[in-house]
C-alpha cells in the first residue's frame, strides 16, 4: 500500500495502460502527419467509360521488357477479360484491373494477389510466376447471380 491506497501491483497495470495509451497516441500522430498509409488506389477512372476508353477498352497483356508483362483486366459481370493470361516462367506480371459494374475481386491461387476491384479505381498488384503451371484465379466478392462462373487462369509457360 502506498499514499493513495492504490496497490503496487495495481499500479503498475495503471503505469503500463497509460504508456500504452500514449504509444498509441504517438503512432497516430506520426501516421497523420508523417505518412504511413494504407493502399489506395493505383488511379481513378469514370466507371461508365471502363468499357469504351483505352486501356480497359481492349483488355490486353502487353510485353514490358524480358519478362516482364503488364495486364489490363476487367472485371465485370460475370466474366474476366481477359480471362486466359500465358506467360513465359520467371516472369513479373503486373495487373492493372478496374471494374465497369459493381465489386468484384481477384484472387490468383499460389501467388500474393488477393484484392478488391471496384467500380471506379484501378487496382494494381504485381506476381511472379516462376514453376510453370496453371494458376487459377477467380472472383472472390460476391457480385450476384453467376459470381460462381467467375474466373480464368494464368498459363506459365515452361522457358524453350
Ligand atoms: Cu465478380
Amino acid at each position: 500500500m502506498n499514499g493513495f491506497g492504490v496497490d503496487s501491483c495495481e499500479r503498475w497495470w495503471m503505469v503500463a495502460s497509460g504508456a500504452i495509451l500514449a504509444a498509441f497516441f504517438v503512432a497516430v500522430v506520426i501516421g497523420a502527419f508523417y505518412g504511413f498509409a494504407l493502399p489506395g488506389p493505383e488511379k481513378r477512372v469514370d466507371p461508365g467509360r471502363v468499357a469504351v476508353d483505352p486501356p480497359f477498352a481492349e483488355p490486353a497483356v502487353l510485353q514490358r521488357g524480358p519478362g516482364r508483362y503488364d495486364v489490363y483486366m476487367r472485371a465485370q459481370i460475370w466474366a474476366f477479360a481477359p480471362n486466359e493470361i500465358r506467360v513465359p516462367a520467371g516472369s513479373t506480371v503486373t495487373f492493372y484491373i478496374t471494374s465497369p459494374d459493381l465489386q468484384h475481386g481477384l484472387l490468383i491461387e499460389r501467388t500474393n494477389v488477393n484484392v478488391m476491384v471496384l467500380p471506379g479505381q484501378v487496382s494494381k498488384i504485381a506476381a511472379r510466376f516462376d514453376e510453370p503451371g496453371e494458376y487459377r484465379f477467380f472472383c472472390q466478392e460476391y457480385c450476384g447471380l453467376a459470381h460462381h462462373a467467375m474466373f480464368g487462369r494464368v498459363v506459365v509457360e515452361p522457358r524453350p
